[in-house]
């Protein structure tokens, strides 16, 4: 990674963020939704007509994705050594000062009782949740990809950084092990060239054999439960893309993969739509240019699509760069500049 090109990393630091706003902001209209054949037809001219230059009227807003993800940023820019605290201040303050972008309905809770006890032991009321079970929600993952960028050249901080951020708010290990994941995927699409074609099937298998390191750590050695669950749906991502892409193809996708707000459930689908768009054509999207693609599928796949297409456009960004994303489409989005600015302060921070 370090003998990459200084104007490339800066381009794919921007293009990974930039891709992230774009999944959220061109995603969140359509969370929750089937979508039917007739509504991946109005996502394709909906795409199309964010392509059109100058386009008036009103952007289109970000929700919790992008919220949480820039405050991730700024803790990194803002000091050398990671203060989780200072994390865990700036999610609260940045979800006090917008309460309405969204978020999940119990994270929230940990957010009033972060307030309420001053930050006195941070991880406290994340661990707290369910029960004591933990959130396994995919809001972990949705804000982790400035995490792999920052630690492009030391993967093993990397790792750590993205179990220790996550927790501050989710501490089931589906929670923790997603955003993992997630963070990994970004950092290896950090490292293709985007001159080069990725080969799915070898990105998915180095996925593999790297969760399977993070998931061990879980091993009891009872076998009581599936030790290594995104393992198994990284092998059914695998699967899916071995098959040729077909409009029906989608619905089983979205009810394997799954397409949920659980971070088993979307995590492996937005890797998902990243492999099969970089793979070849996609029959219900039409467009040439593989950023573009990642996301509208992403979305045509349905459910939580803000959040999908979030962490699809984050791994896709970072694999093509800025260049690749339509400037027309990222200014109808909300906080467009602000993102630009933030991933400058980031490589600044990363790249001495
Ligand atoms: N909240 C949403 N979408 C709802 C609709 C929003 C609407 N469009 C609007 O504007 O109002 N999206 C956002 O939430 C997801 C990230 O959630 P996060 O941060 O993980 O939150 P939380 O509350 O921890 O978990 C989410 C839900 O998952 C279920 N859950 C989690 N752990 C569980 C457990 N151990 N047992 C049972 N259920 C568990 C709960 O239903 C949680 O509420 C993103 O999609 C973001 O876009
Ligand atoms: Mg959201
Ligand atoms: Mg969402």
């Amino acid at each position: 990674m370090s003998t990459i090109d200084k104007n490339l990393l800066k381009s794919k630091f921007r293009g990974s963020l930039l891709g992230s706003l774009l999944g959220d902001c061109l995603g969140s209209p359509f969370e929750g939704d089937v979508i039917t054949p007739g509504e991946k037809l109005v996502i394709q001219k909906y795409f199309d007509k964010l392509e059109t230059p100058d386009l008036k009227g009103p952007k289109r807003c970000y929700t919790d994705d992008t919220a949480m993800m820039k405050e991730v940023a700024k803790t990194l820019i803002d000091k050398p050594e990671i203060d989780y605290k200072h994390m865990a201040k700036l999610f609260v303050k940045e979800y006090f000062s917008e309460p309405h972008r969204g978020y999940g309905q119990n994270v929230v809770e940990v957010f009033n009782k972060l307030r309420k006890t001053k930050f006195e032991d941070i991880y406290k009321p994340a661990k707290e949740q369910f029960n004591g079970s933990g959130s396994f929600g995919n809001g972990g993952a949705m804000r982790i990809a400035p995490v792999a960028l920052y630690f492009h050249d030391n993967y093993d901080a990397m790792i750590n950084v993205a179990k220790q951020s996550t927790e501050i708010t989710h501490t089931n290990s589906l929670g923790v092990h997603g955003a993992v994941l997630q963070c990994i995927a970004v950092h290896q699409a950090l490292s293709h060239d985007p001159k080069t074609a990725i080969t799915p099937k070898d990105f998915c298998d180095e996925l593999t054999k790297k969760i399977k390191v993070v998931e061990s750590e879980n091993d009891d050695g009872l076998g009581l439960h599936d030790q290594n669950p995104y393992e198994d749906k990284l092998n059914f991502v695998n699967y899916f893309l071995g098959i040729k892409c077909h409009e029906e193809l989608d619905e089983e996708v979205a009810q394997n993969l799954g397409n949920s707000i659980a971070a088993y459930d979307s995590v492996p689908t937005a890797i998902y739509s990243f492999m099969r768009a970089v793979q070849n054509d996609i029959p219900t999207v039409n467009t040439d240019n593989l950023f573009r693609r990642t996301i509208q599928y992403a979305i045509t796949l349905g459910g939580d699509t803000d959040t999908i297409a979030c962490m699809a456009g984050a791994m896709a960004g970072a694999y093509l760069g800025e260049e690749a994303i339509d400037k027309n489409m990222a200014k109808q989005c909300e906080g467009y500049e602000m993102i630009v600015d933030l991933a400058d302060k980031l490589y600044a921070a990363a790249v001495k």
